[in-house]
């Protein structure tokens, strides 16, 4: 068992041996120029800049032996999975399904559902298409974590205030322990991200702690932060 002193509200146990890494939806769609995110008029750098840090994470996780869980929101190429109150939301330039620089939005298979090359799954490592913002909605995710043995689940990834917060309350219901990373996360409104971070620390960590990627890593692979 390693310990995060620092972590928030207060200092984190971790068993690598019971712990998984989930990042979620660091997607080109979300992160590069030309996607959803930057057709619906966000800034979408400040994503972009966070992705040395989800490398670092992951390489810490992955030197751990952590099992590691990507996510990407992206609908069947039929829309089938899609309902009209998501895709008629506001007036984006594009709608999830349309044709965009890179293939249609938001559609599995497509380049811009694929997570950003930095970040690519390695082979062995668990991709989960989803259609909602939570990872566990209409997902095999509560089958894997089951087999993995999972008890404790360590978010990274984007929006921190949308698929991150979400999937981190989905998963506080089922009993898994959480632990966001505050530096492997963003959101396009830098308000909303540190609304989400305190919201899920607060009232004795609520919905879970929150710890830097250095500290965590430490408490990995048995450096220090
Ligand atoms: C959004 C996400 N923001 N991955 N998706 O629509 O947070």
């Amino acid at each position: 068992m390693a310990s995060i002193p620092g972590a928030l509200p207060f200092a984190f146990d971790l068993d690598p041996a019971s712990t998984a890494l989930i990042v979620i939806d660091m997607q080109r769609d979300f992160i590069e120029p030309g996607g959803f995110g930057a057709s619906l008029g966000n800034d979408v750098t400040r994503l972009q800049a966070i992705i040395p840090t989800v490398a670092a994470l992951l390489l810490a996780a992955r030197q751990a032996g952590l099992p590691v869980i990507h996510t990407r929101e992206c609908h069947r190429p039929d829309l089938s999975d899609l309902p009209p109150a998501k895709r008629d939301r506001g007036t984006p330039t594009l709608r999830i399904g349309d044709p965009g620089p890179m293939g249609r939005v938001l559609i599995a298979g497509e380049p811009g559902a694929d997570i950003v090359p930095e970040l690519a799954p390695l082979p062995g490592e668990i991709v989960l298409d989803k259609p909602g913002k939570g990872a566990f909605y209409a997902t095999p995710l509560s089958d894997h974590l089951a087999q993995f043995g999972t008890k404790a689940l360590i978010f990274a990834g984007v929006t921190t205030e949308v698929c991150v917060q979400t999937t981190m309350r989905e998963a506080n219901d089922r009993g898994f322990v959480c632990l966001l990373a505050e530096d492997a996360t963003e959101s396009y409104f830098p308000a909303f991200k540190a609304a989400a971070v305190e919201m899920i620390r607060a009232q004795g960590g609520i919905v879970g702690w929150t710890a830097t990627t250095a500290e965590i890593a430490a408490a990995l692979t048995g450096g220090t932060a």
